[in-house]
């Protein structure tokens, strides 16, 4: 009887350690992800698109570059604001990667294929003015 109190102690214990353990890992984390960002990289550049299921798939694209941080793409603007970590990728490999998703960027066009497959509300216009000020321009030619 007193060997099943005291596993029961010891499961216990061990429970009580694992939880310090979770907590202290938190922690570090928090710290990692504070210095890190110091280290960012905030570009911006033009990438067409038409509605809110375009920003999904591009900023998607960007963030699945490794080293992105975080990626934001402003429908009106026809702009992406990207932050990243250039120790681990550059400008090209963001532009490249969301070319791919069917999306043309300044430097890159995108992929026909991707295109082909995109939903038709967002096959939009090749011709497309990008990386805007904010103004809406209508340009009819
Ligand atoms: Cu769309």
């Amino acid at each position: 009887m007193k060997k099943v109190i005291l596993s029961v102690a010891v499961i216990a214990l061990l429970g009580l350690t694992s939880c310090k353990n979770e907590t202290k890992k938190e922690t570090d984390t928090t710290t990692k992800e504070i210095s890190r960002e110091v280290a960012m990289t905030d570009l911006s550049f033009g990438v067409r698109g038409n509605c809110g299921m375009c920003k999904s798939t591009i900023e998607k694209a960007a963030n699945s570059v490794d080293g992105v941080a975080s990626a934001n793409w402003d429908v009106d603007k026809k702009k992406i604001d990207v932050s990243y970590d250039d120790d681990k990728t550059d400008a090209m490999a963001i532009h490249k990667a969301i070319a791919a998703s069917g999306y043309d960027t300044e430097k890159v066009s995108g992929s026909k294929e991707a295109y082909k497959n995109l939903p038709g509300c967002c096959q939009y216009d090749h011709e497309m003015v990008m990386n805007q000020s904010g103004e809406v321009k209508e340009d009819d030619d």
